[in-house]
């Protein structure tokens, strides 16, 4: 099943061809609009008029997440505020977030492309959708909610939390599809078995998890737990948010929209591409944004490509699921969280040293994140409550900034081992 069959099947030459125009168009916009962009093109000699071919990108520079902080909030934007419909930012409630907008042809084409990764999910307009993705500034919840409407499905917008009203909601009201991350979707079934909820008596058969890294053992697990059919889905605010690429019912690797996001697979190290069938760093390039288009985004996301066709028709080239990072970034809860910015806030803290341990775990398919942190002796001579108001404190601040709840171990002066070569301060116990 398809949404758009026309482009989801185009014949490569023919892909390329609508490649090449509108990168040419997309180039020559932000060359003209965008003071960022055109600074950076004119310091190196380079003419959007020139780019005659697709591997013509590669003499550009790259945009990275840096420098989008940058430029916050709106330097990045391509059209004037008063085209833009909607604003979006990535996790991080200060300075540091990045921020996304949209025009209104942007919300169609955004519509469009979830649109295509429901539909290739198995959905269709009989579908009754629980979106339990958070809706406000993260992209999932108002890119899954757009685009299910635009498929024409009935949406029942929950959000995310409350897992006993997510069951009741999805008893009462016979919901077939659910959309959220696939460690939520793990929790919601580990609240089924506590409430004696029989998966197998819901309407339950499709699922759309994406967010967050997850693996095929994670897959069989809740398409057995749950009674359905699990499908990957991939995409990132800076580039649009959800819809960027998405499972078949194959289940074998994601799908890139790539009539509106070129593609590249770099060594993130040299940033050569790499050899067909290597892991590399995914570089994108936005070809039809108007309001945020980005030219060569570091993803830092690690993936690798699946150049053989698929048996669904459809065209476009598959990744496998991603594999990592290709930079520190932690995805709590759904959230991302770079270590420096819970650093920054730690050193910020009177009473605190610079020495502290991240570690991340999965409890009952929740990740939970401790932060153990040095502190000065003479707090542990102090009353408990001071302790105790530390404590608060720090966890106030870290989740206010970081928008996740943590946990936080205070620990004495020096008790922490030191590193000798590279600091290794995060430890992932989470076993996807
Ligand atoms: O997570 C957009 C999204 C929402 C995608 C809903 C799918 C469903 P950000 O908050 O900007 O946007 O986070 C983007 O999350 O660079 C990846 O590291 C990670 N990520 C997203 N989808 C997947 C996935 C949304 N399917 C960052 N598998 C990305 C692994 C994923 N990691």
């Amino acid at each position: 099943m398809y949404w758009q069959k026309e482009q989801e099947c185009l014949a490569r030459p023919d892909l390329e061809k609508l490649q090449l125009q509108r990168l040419a168009h997309t180039l020559k916009r932000v060359g003209s609009n965008v003071p960022f962009y055109r600074n950076k093109y004119s310091q190196l000699h380079l003419n959007p008029e020139n780019v005659t071919s697709l591997e013509g990108l590669r003499d550009y520079p790259f945009t990275s997440k840096q420098d989008l902080r940058d430029n916050y909030p709106y330097g990045l934007f391509a059209v004037p505020l008063r085209d833009v419909v909607r604003v979006h930012a990535s996790s991080g409630t200060t300075g540091s977030s990045t921020v996304v907008g949209y025009t209104r042809n942007d919300i169609v084409t955004w519509s469009d492309m979830v649109a295509r990764i429901l539909c290739g999910a198995g959905v269709t307009p009989d579908d009754v959708i629980q979106i339990a993705f958070g809706y406000g500034l993260f992209t999932g919840g108002f890119g899954l909610h757009y685009g299910a409407e635009r498929l024409g499905a009935s949406v029942i917008p929950i959000s995310s939390g409350n897992t006993k009203r997510q069951i009741q909601i999805m008893q009462d009201f016979k919901t077939t599809a659910l959309v959220c991350t696939p460690s939520y979707a793990l929790k919601i079934a580990d609240v089924m078995m506590d409430m004696g909820v029989n998966p197998n008596g819901l309407s339950l058969r499709y699922g759309l998890f994406g967010a967050e890294p997850w693996s095929e053992a994670m897959r069989q697990e809740i398409n057995s737990r749950l009674g359905i059919r699990a499908t990957d889905n991939y995409g990132l605010s800076e580039v649009m948010g959800p819809g960027v690429a998405g499972e078949c019912q194959e289940c074998n690797g994601l799908h890139i929209n790539e009539d509106h996001f070129l593609v590249e697979l770099l060594n993130p190290d040299t940033l050569e591409p790499v050899a067909p069938g290597e892991v590399g760093e995914l570089v994108l390039t936005t070809l039809t944004k108007e309001a945020f288009p980005v030219i060569r985004y570091r993803t830092r996301d690690l993936t690798r490509l699946l150049p053989e066709p698929c048996p669904c028709g459809r065209t476009f080239v598959r990744m496998s699921r991603m594999l990592g990072r290709s930079d520190d970034m932690l995805i709590i809860k759904g959230v991302n969280v770079f270590p420096t910015q819970i650093e920054a806030i730690l050193f910020d803290i009177e009473g605190t040293e610079p020495h502290y341990r991240l570690i991340v775990e999965r409890e009952n398919n929740e990740d939970k994140l401790t932060v153990m942190v040095e502190v000065v002796e003479s707090i542990f001579f102090d009353e408990m409550k001071k302790q105790k108001a530390l404590v608060e404190t720090i966890k106030k601040r870290l989740a206010s900034e970081l928008g996740v709840g943590v946990e936080i171990k205070l620990v004495e002066e020096r008790s922490l081992e030191r590193f000798n070569g590279k600091a290794a301060r995060v430890i992932d116990k989470r076993q996807l």
